[in-house]
C-alpha cells in the first residue's frame, strides 16, 4: 500500500495576527450583525482555514498525485483549535474510513483518520471541508488521480 506523502493538516492560520490578538474590523466591514443564517460566519478577517498550509486551492497539485488503481492511505489531522471540527470531503472518489466506505469524514479537534482509497476515476478532484464556512475561509485543495501503471510484460 502506498502510503500518502505526509499527513494531510486541516486547521485555522491566523494570517498576519500576533498571539492575543483581538478580532478586528477592516474598513468596509458593518458593525451590524449578519442576518440570521449567516451568523455562523463570525470569525475575524485574519483567520484562513488551510490544507497543510495552503489556502484557496493553492496546494500544488504534485503534493497530492495518486494513480488508479493505486492503494492509497490518507492520513487526515485536525488542528488544535476549538473550531476545528472538519469534514473532508473527497471529490471524484471514495474512501474506507471508520469501517466506512464514504466520501466524507468526520474530526473533532486534534483527530486523526485513516482513510484508505483505491482510486477509479481519473482527474483533478476537489478535496475540501463542508462547513461551509471553512470552505469559504479557504479549506479547499485538489488531488489527482493519474492513468493506472502499466503492468510490466515478461
Ligand atoms: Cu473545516
Amino acid at each position: 500500500m502506498r502510503q500518502l506523502l505526509g499527513t494531510l493538516v486541516c486547521g485555522a492560520l491566523l494570517a498576519g495576527a500576533t498571539p492575543g490578538q483581538q478580532a478586528q474590523s477592516r474598513p468596509g466591514d458593518s458593525p451590524v450583525p449578519p442576518p440570521p443564517g449567516l451568523s455562523q460566519n463570525f470569525y475575524p478577517w485574519f483567520v484562513t482555514f488551510s490544507l497543510n498550509g495552503y489556502a484557496h486551492g493553492s496546494m500544488p497539485l504534485k503534493a497530492i498525485t495518486v494513480r488508479k488503481g493505486e492503494r492509497v492511505r490518507w492520513y487526515v489531522m485536525s488542528s488544535t483549535n476549538d473550531f476545528d471540527f472538519h469534514t473532508p470531503h473527497w471529490h471524484g472518489n471514495v474512501v474506507t474510513a471508520n469501517k466506512m466506505r464514504t466520501d466524507v469524514a468526520f474530526m473533532g479537534p486534534m483527530q486523526m483518520v485513516t482513510a484508505d482509497m483505491v482510486p477509479d476515476n481519473e482527474g483533478i478532484w476537489l478535496l475540501d471541508c463542508h462547513v461551509s464556512f471553512h470552505n469559504t475561509a479557504g479549506m479547499n485543495g485538489r488531488y489527482a488521480v493519474g492513468p493506472a501503471r502499466k503492468l510490466s510484460a515478461y
